[in-house]
């Protein structure tokens, strides 16, 4: 059984659904673990393991996420959960006055420890700011993010609608590819 590590029930539901619907069932651990500022959410990932791996027995999972914005050059990327917690999406949105260019990306960063081993996988989304925040599901910045293809925000959406184009969901896919390499299709 893989533990999901992450503080973040909303990041644990879109991973069990989807995990789920393939037969895979994992486990929620609810704890933090330290998580280094640096320029890219793998070197954050890579160095959660390093601490994780004398703490958590078994497969884990982790998860780092961030959202990408064009016009600040990739602000707030890696310091995503620093600026949600001091600017919101609401200070995303006031950066993002009289812009032009309201293209971002959403990026996640699994780190699976399997075996003992560490396997890195990735998943993005291209989108837009929206101009104002909208809707009540998901979390984080999902009011502010319209993947492309959509009119809707992520938090206008189910989370199965989320599933079909988020970046987490599309890691999954990397994970999936990886966990059933060699088994039959479920
Ligand atoms: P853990 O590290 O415990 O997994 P966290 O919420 O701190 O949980 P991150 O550091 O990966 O996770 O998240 C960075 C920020 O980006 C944080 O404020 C999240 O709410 C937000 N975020 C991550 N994934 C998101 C998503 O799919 N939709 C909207 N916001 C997201």
């Amino acid at each position: 059984m893989i533990q999901f590590v992450t503080t973040n029930e909303g990041k644990f539901k879109e991973v069990f659904d989807r995990l789920l619907g393939r037969g895979i069932r994992i486990e929620h651990l609810d704890r933090s673990y330290p998580e280094i500022q640096a320029d890219s959410l793998e070197k954050i990932v890579r160095f959660g393991a390093t601490v994780l791996d004398d703490e958590v027995r078994g497969d884990y999972l982790i998860d780092d996420s961030g959202l990408f914005v064009d016009a600040l050059n990739g602000f707030p990327g890696p310091y995503s959960a620093y600026a949600y917690k001091r600017i919101g999406s609401k200070g995303i949105l006031r950066l993002l006055e009289g812009a032009r260019v309201r293209a971002a990306t959403f990026e996640t960063v699994f780190l699976l420890r399997k075996g003992g081993e560490h396997h890195a996988f990735r998943g993005e989304c291209r989108g837009t700011i929206a101009d104002a925040e909208r809707g009540k599901g998901g979390f984080g910045y999902d009011p502010i993010f319209i993947p492309e293809g959509e009119a809707r925000t992520f938090a206008e959406m189910s989370l199965k609608e989320k599933n079909l184009y988020s970046h987490r969901s599309r890691a999954v896919d990397a994970l999936l590819e990886f966990l059933t390499r060699g088994r039959p299709e479920a």
